[in-house]
């Protein structure tokens, strides 16, 4: 990690400017690492501005920004079309928390910038960036932020203790509270969050979320059920958010005997997803891949396009049944 950190300086100190990009819908470990790297380059007096669409933005989200807002930090939050006006000819662009083309806020960016980085903790799928200049993508760290302390820590730097506290609830939310994807270098990095001021309270307070949206969530819950004893399944019958499925997994780990769990649901009219999840006994890549799906042991998804609900959800409990 030390000779990308060295790469990265590098290439930011030869930059005219940098702008920084995440995925589409923004949750706190993009922005926690996105803010933390603007204020690092801004160390270095080099300008540099974060591409953010703060529309549609999650509750979580809209209260970090109004913190950041509030504590008066020098940060430059631009459009897309802004970003158009900002490039140079050594403009750098640097991507964290994805390397997929089709995620990131503003694809377009990808082709007029020929400068490009890439840091990320996802699995590599088949469709990444290509041509980037570096490329940092290591998925057995928890968390965009977690890259980001360690590059704190590289440089003897230190951030405010808002950003701080917006990295610790972005590492918070990437491990499920520090469930999955745990190292001691997690802990670490959260540790060291906490020695430059991050403050427990203020996590919680921008991870809390209005009361509806939690209801809705546990209504989907009560229609789970557990199968031959370790697999919860939740079969929702109705449009729903990626992010949305992966907390209603989550939630199924909480449930008594229970290894992993499954939510099913509609992302778009004839886009069926399955977010999976795992304790770590019981591989949930293994069987999202036969859906065509990608992730990890712990961590997995797939997406089927024209696929029908219930035969989705039928297929996957014969798969289950294969396994025993
Ligand atoms: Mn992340």
């Amino acid at each position: 990690m030390t000779t990308t950190f060295s790469n990265l300086n590098k290439l930011i100190k030869k930059a005219s400017n940098v702008i920084i990009m995440t995925h589409k819908n923004s949750d706190l470990d993009a922005l926690g690492s996105t803010i933390c790297l603007s204020r690092i380059i801004t160390g270095f007096n080099k300008k540099n501005d974060i591409v953010l669409d703060k529309k549609n933005n999650s509750i979580s989200i809209q209260k970090a920004l109004q913190l950041i807002k509030e504590a008066n930090i020098d940060i430059n939050f631009i459009t897309k079309s802004a970003a158009i006006k900002k490039i140079k000819k050594e403009t750098l662009l640097i991507i964290l928390d994805t390397s997929k083309r089709e995620l990131v806020e503003y694809p377009e960016l990808l082709d007029q910038i020929p400068n490009k980085v890439v840091i990320d903790h996802h699995v590599l799928g088949n469709r990444n960036i290509q041509d980037t200049m570096l490329s940092y993508i290591n998925s057995h760290l928890s968390s965009t932020n977690e890259i980001m302390v360690n590059y704190l820590k590289f440089l003897n730097k230190e951030v405010e203790p808002i950003i701080a506290t917006i990295m610790l609830a972005g590492i918070e939310v990437d491990t499920n509270s520090f469930n999955v994807k745990t190292s001691s270098a997690t802990f670490q990095a959260a540790a060291h969050l906490l020695d430059l001021g991050a403050s427990n309270i203020l996590k919680k307070e921008i991870l809390q979320e209005e009361k509806t949206q939690y209801l809705k969530r546990e209504n989907f819950l009560k229609k789970s059920y557990i199968i031959q004893e370790i697999y919860a399944i939740c079969c929702i019958d109705q449009l729903i958010q990626k992010e949305d499925l992966s907390v209603i997994a989550e939630r199924m780990l909480l449930f008594d005997k229970v290894e992993a769990a499954f939510a099913i649901g509609k992302l778009e009219k004839d886009i069926v997803a399955i977010s999976a999840r795992s304790l770590g006994n019981i591989d949930v890549y293994y069987l999202m891949k036969k859906f065509d799906g990608g992730g990890h042991l712990t961590d997995a998804a797939a997406q089927i396009k024209d696929g029908n609900l219930k035969e989705i959800e039928k297929t996957l409990i014969a798969k289950l049944e294969v396994l025993k």
